[in-house]
């Protein structure tokens, strides 16, 4: 597979930033900071790694892509829209009544594989994909994002232990850690000690990458691709609200939207950013 320009996926994290910032502040509620710590990795699916056709989103031979961390999916959509899943002008629709658009991911917009949003669900359903596509002899893979507050969940770990044990190498979890949830910090609502060693002790193969840097993120999704008998985890650094000097970090920019003069200022950073990179 061909690597992508750097610069050029660096530029479109900037737009789909700004997207993502403009749909939450027309929409005037959303979840901001889960959105923007997301961005990169997106990209390096969707713009890299998985094999998929917006033309024909039902296509059989698709990879799947699962966003389990469902609140995050501004940055879903927006992504999906400049790859030309939809129309980018939907993305305004953003929350409104009657829009396909919702602020938790619901199946029948194009690209949309799971409705999710209650936490912990996502990597059972990669595994249930994964045992299927292997009795149809579907050479597909199967991609889920989680977020690190949601690894508390339970199920996440029954998961965790029935992908290994059906050797389902064709499974690649990933994690944003950005190191907050709803709440505060997530090593203070239930700390959750080392993720490498907690995973690989679970029989996975466990990468730990920066989660805003291109170069290593497709690295770690092609060594997750050539990896046989075991399932990968890809533990992303990444940090909320990620772009934005006033968002990042912040706990009280988990669900809530930028207002107009919050979203301007957010646009001249990111603009300036753009710049940066061209020069
Ligand atoms: C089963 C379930 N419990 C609680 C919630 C409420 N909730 C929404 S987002 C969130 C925090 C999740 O943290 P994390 O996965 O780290 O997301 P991020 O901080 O990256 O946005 C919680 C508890 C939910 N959506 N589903």
């Amino acid at each position: 597979m061909e690597r992508p320009n750097i610069q050029e996926l660096q530029k479109k994290a900037i737009e789909i930033r700004k997207d993502i910032l403009k749909m939450l502040m027309l929409a005037g509620s959303g979840h901001t900071g889960g959105s923007l710590s997301i961005v990169e990795i997106l990209i390096a699916l969707y713009y890299y790694k998985l094999r998929n056709d917006p033309k024909r989103p039902d296509w059989k031979e698709r990879d799947i892509f699962l966003l389990s961390k469902g609140h995050a999916c501004p940055a879903l959509y927006a992504v999906l829209a400049h790859k030309g899943y939809f129309p980018k002008e939907k993305l305004w629709t953003l929350r409104k009544l009657g829009s396909l658009l919702q602020g938790h991911p619901q199946m029948g917009l194009a690209g949309v594989e799971i409705s999710s949003g209650s936490l912990g669900q996502g990597l059972s359903i990669a595994n249930g994909i994964s045992l299927a596509a292997r009795l149809d002899k579907l050479d597909i893979r199967i991609y889920c994002l989680l977020g690190d507050g949601e690894t508390n969940e339970g199920q996440v770990w029954e998961a965790v232990m029935t992908a290994s044990h059906y050797k389902l190498d064709k499974v690649c979890a990933i994690i944003d850690f950005n190191k907050l949830q709803i709440d505060g910090f997530c090593c203070d609502v239930k700390d959750m000690g080392s993720y490498m060693h907690k995973w690989k002790d679970f029989g996975w193969h466990a990468i730990e990458v920066d989660g805003h840097d291109f170069t290593k993120l497709i690295d770690a999704l092609d060594e997750a691709g050539g990896l046989k008998g075991k399932p990968t985890v890809i533990i992303a650094h990444t940090v909320k609200g990620k772009g934005v000097s006033f968002i990042e970090n912040k706990v009280e920019w988990h669900g809530v939207a930028p207002k107009k003069e919050e979203y301007e200022r957010a646009m001249n950073e990111l603009e300036e950013a753009y710049r940066k990179i061209q020069n």
